[in-house]
């Protein structure tokens, strides 16, 4: 996915692509991918990985560019929370360049309903 966040010169100016869990994801998920900012202009970017608003992952990009940087982390999720990917204009808030290609699989466990579990129509 490629992200640009917006504006120039603004202190708080950030995206976010948010993720939010739905009621069969409870409990491990694996969250791997990364983040890139590959135009040499400007003053590169900033990146965060949050779960449920907690800090998980961050990175923050050096002189024009942030060289690909992965992540990969085991977490707890539970049903409605979110995983927020955010991206900021990093450096003293130059936007310039800030083109970057986040690559994220989040992996979770399966709950299927209960029911799914039971054969309802077993005879002997
Ligand atoms: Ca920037």
């Amino acid at each position: 996915m490629a992200l640009h966040p917006g504006g120039q010169n603004t202190e708080y100016d950030y995206l976010v692509a948010r993720w939010t869990a739905g009621d069969a994801v409870d409990g491990l998920v694996n969250i791997a991918g990364s983040i890139r900012n590959f135009v040499a202009n400007g003053d590169s970017v900033i990146f965060f990985i949050c779960v449920d608003g907690v800090l998980k992952f961050s990175v923050d990009g050096e002189g024009a560019t942030l060289a690909e940087t992965y992540f990969d982390f085991d977490t707890i999720v539970r049903p409605s929370q979110s995983v927020d990917f955010v991206l900021g204009n990093g450096g003293t808030n130059n936007s310039l360049g800030d083109e970057s290609l986040l690559r994220a699989v989040i992996s979770a466990n399966y709950r299927p309903p209960i029911e799914s579990l039971v054969d309802l129509d077993y005879e002997e």
